[in-house]
């Protein structure tokens, strides 16, 4: 397979004009999360987090993260397949909880800690760069119940877990992502797992969730700032996701519509970091208020910064992470509900177009002009940031000739490259994941990796697909096809 995979790129590199070279500034990865992989959950003094005990005591989630990959104990074979695809970096996260057991950073799990030293010195040797994420949701069970991500202490924890990550790390990790998809802990993990924040949603947890949050970033921030960044030399940001959200006709209301979405689900984490003048987006502040009256709150349920808080967070990002799958189409919402929400307060509908090829997870269909589109979008509303993709990628349900996941990176590494040539700066593309893992709620069914993994295995083998051997290449050529439609792996 390698070797004719080899010959086909030969062939297609002397055909002119069939394929696009990628610019030097470009890095190369692939992305996994603590829980999705690691296993060992009760590992040496390793606390328990929310997902250990979601799985432990509900029966929310189909499968749990006792063992997932294993990685735990098999993060050297994780840096050999990391090497024998190429990259120039590899984004892990780390579990709060393996380090810090309580949350607190009053105790510090010497096991937790070589663990994550010893993988990080393999990715050295290897000379693959380290990208750590801090928060991949797996938040330390005892701060969920104290209120989790409610409770303005949060601020405190978080910074104080990641001054511990920036001291113990640091002299040899120069990418810091504070949170993975802040809109996804304050809105869809309520949605999907009854925890962190809300038990519901109610239109009032989501904001002092994302409250919270932005302000725990931004201290994380200014910690390194202060103290590190001169003798480390480091970046520090965090990662948002975003589909694109394209107006399902060209009304204007639609058009509006699609940018209301837009702006409740990055701009509200955007927009206070990125925007000139900080804070949240307008249009947030202005629904959010004029609803909240509407419904009888002396206030809105949108919380207010302080001007001295406005300026402590606006900046706080070397970079633009963006985690990016797919597209949605938007509607304008004129029967808006009476009960206050999240989601109310777009009046909004969202829907997908019933044509576009879907994979395995039913939210996530292949449209890769969405993906220009947002690029694009980022530019122009935020001056240019350099943008770090740090997710993308597409779930099938197990074959290691994995077509449809080489045909979706095919693509959407096309139109990465025409915002490149619209005038994004991209600097950073990684694949989500570097292995079948945990996904979340659709546990070990919806498969993500460039590598299978055999889940009855208790050895849990992972074997290079089809598509490990295509992004081998690529990272190999640094070129990519047009199209695939013509090639002969197809
Ligand atoms: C990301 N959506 O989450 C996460 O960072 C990963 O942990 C996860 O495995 C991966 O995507 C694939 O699901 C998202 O519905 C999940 O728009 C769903 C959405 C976005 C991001």
């Amino acid at each position: 397979m390698f070797v004719k995979t080899i010959a086909l790129w030969c062939f297609l590199v002397t055909v002119k004009g069939k394929v696009r070279r990628f610019p030097d500034t470009l890095s190369f990865g692939v992305a996994t999360a603590s829980y999705q992989i690691e296993g060992g959950w009760n590992a040496s003094d390793k606390g328990e987090h929310i997902f250990d005990h979601l799985a432990h005591t509900t029966n929310k989630m189909v499968d749990n993260g006792d063992v997932a990959c294993d990685s735990y104990n098999q993060h050297e074979r994780d840096v050999e397949m990391l090497k024998e695809l190429g990259v120039d970096f590899y984004r892990f996260s780390i579990s709060w909880s393996r380090i810090l057991p309580e949350g607190f950073s009053h105790n510090l799990s010497q096991d937790g800690i070589a663990y994550y030293n010893s993988l990080i010195n393999d990715l050295i040797d290897a000379n693959i760069t380290p990208s750590i994420t801090l928060y991949h949701w797996d938040l330390p069970q005892n701060l969920q119940d104290m209120g989790g991500w409610r409770n303005p202490l949060m601020v405190d924890y978080f910074a104080d877990f990641a001054e511990v990550a920036f001291k113990t790390f640091g002299d040899r990790v120069k990418t810091w992502i504070t949170f993975n998809e802040p809109w996804v802990v304050c809105v869809l993990a309520p949605i999907w797992f009854s925890v962190s924040p809300a038990k519901s949603l109610n239109g009032i947890d989501e904001y002092i969730c994302g409250h919270n949050l932005i302000k725990a970033h931004a201290k994380a921030y200014r910690i390194y700032d202060r103290i590190y960044r001169s003798a480390q030399r480091g970046r520090v940001g965090w990662t948002l996701s975003s589909s694109w959200h394209e107006p399902i006709t060209q009304s204007a209301a639609d058009i509006k519509a699609a940018e209301r979405t837009l702006q409740f689900n990055l701009g509200w984490f955007a927009h206070p970091v990125f925007s000139r003048e900080g804070d949240y987006p307008q249009v947030m502040k202005d629904v959010i208020a004029q609803k909240s009256l509407q419904q009888g709150y002396p206030r809105s349920r949108l919380p207010e910064f302080t001007t001295e808080e406005i300026a402590q967070i606006r900046g706080t990002c070397d970079f633009f992470g963006l985690n990016h799958y797919t597209t949605n189409l938007v509607r304008m919402q004129t029967n808006a509900s009476k009960e206050p929400s999240y989601f109310d307060d777009q009046f909004t509908e969202i829907l997908q177009d019933p044509t576009w090829l879907s994979s395995a997870s039913p939210w996530l269909k292949v449209v890769p002009w969405g993906f220009r589109n947002l690029l694009n979008w980022i530019r122009k509303n935020y001056n240019n940031p350099e943008t770090m993709v740090f997710e993308n990628g597409f779930s099938d349900s197990g074959n290691t000739y994995d077509i449809d996941r080489i045909s979706y990176h095919n693509q959407y590494l096309n139109v990465l490259l025409d915002a490149v040539e619209d005038g994004c700066k991209v600097s950073a593309y990684a694949v989500w994941s570097l292995m079948d893992n945990l996904e979340w709620l659709e546990g070990y069914n919806d498969r993500f990796g460039l590598y299978y993994v055999d889940f009855n295995d208790p050895r849990r083998p992972r074997t290079p697909k089809a598509s490990a051997l295509y992004f081998k290449s690529i990272l190999e050529t640094r070129i990519i096809e047009r199209d695939l439609k013509n090639s002969r792996l197809f």
